[in-house]
């Protein structure tokens, strides 16, 4: 059974073989377009699908994402739905979007954005510093991601509240679910950290109603996906003060048009996608073990539920 990778670099350049053959040294790698025997090429890693990849390799059997989200490959008709997708659960990964998050909520926290500015002015000004337990934290999607956020935001103190797709009860977060406990969940949260999977049904989610529903001065981090937000509404309620701030991984558009407001409003902090990035020598006992399951007929680990998106 071969497994061929999709790279974007120079297969010489490769990241993931070396990994891979450390836990199966007789794996047998190929590299798109070079495949050799196609009737070999029995599993894909992959993060875009080329295109005429899929018609040139009849044998596929699973495809393995590279990245946790996996909105992408769901959303491209040039794959076939027949195929089992596993995405990928890497503990780096989520070890540094917790780090991502835990950082910009104590920047929105600590008031960082004024200082930042004051210093710019030469301003010598101190203000009154809220207790944590006063600022509601409130994390949107409770999976793998969210619960290792809440986890190590936990230290700090903050009243922490979670909300899912459906009911779910994690220790100190008060938990809520579904659009019913979506109102009541927003007016709770000063710090809104969107963790979402992108689907059909949260695409657009982020919008002027939802972020109405937040407190004045409220705070918005988002680390899951550009397309959960309505940017307009997101640059009305900055610009109208509604929202106190914003920290951005992710965009509609990546990497974003450089004539995008968000590259200079003064309440827009900005990273590139890289909150946290995929690890190969701490993802490849997933890919490793997902290869053995495949080959001994079992069920592949972190399989995505097409029907649910995510
Ligand atoms: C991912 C990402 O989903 O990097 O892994 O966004």
């Amino acid at each position: 059974m071969a497994l061929v990778i999709v790279s974007r670099a120079h297969p010489s350049a490769d990241v993931w073989a070396p990994e891979l053959r450390r836990l199966m040294p007789d794996i047998d790698i190929r590299y798109w377009p070079d495949v050799g025997d196609p009737a070999a090429a029995e599993a894909v890693l992959m993060w875009q699908a080329p295109d005429g990849m899929f018609e040139a390799l009849p044998a596929l059997k699973a495809i393995f994402a590279t990245g946790a989200g996996v909105d992408a490959i769901l959303r491209d008709a040039r794959v076939p739905h027949r195929l089992p997708l596993a995405r990928l659960v890497d503990p780096s990964m989520t070890a540094e979007m917790s780090e991502y998050i835990v950082m910009q909520v104590l920047r929105f926290h600590r008031q960082e954005p004024l200082y930042a500015r004051q210093q710019r002015d030469k301003v010598w000004e101190v203000h009154g510093q809220p207790n944590p337990h006063t600022r509601g934290v409130g994390v949107m999607g409770l999976g793998e991601l969210g619960r290792d956020a809440l986890a190590k935001l936990a230290p700090f103190g903050f009243a922490l509240r979670g909300w899912s797709r459906t009911k779910r009860t994690l220790p100190g977060v008060e938990c809520f679910a579904g659009a019913e406990g979506l109102p009541a969940f927003l007016a709770r949260t000063d710090i809104l950290v969107n963790l979402v999977p992108l689907t059909a049904e949260t695409e657009d989610m982020i919008d002027a109603k939802l972020l109405a529903a937040l407190p004045a001065g409220a705070f918005l981090v988002n680390c899951a996906r550009g397309r959960h937000v309505v940017d307009a509404d997101l640059l009305a309620a900055l610009d109208s003060g509604h929202l106190a701030g914003a920290a951005l991984d992710v965009f509609r558009e990546e990497p974003l048009p450089v004539d995008h407001p968000f590259w200079s409003h003064p309440r827009v902090i900005m990273t590139p996608h890289s909150a946290a990035l995929t690890n190969p020598a701490t993802a490849a006992p997933q890919i490793v073990e997902n290869l053995r399951r495949l080959s001994g007929g079992m069920p592949l680990l972190n399989l995505v539920d097409r029907a649910r998106g995510y």
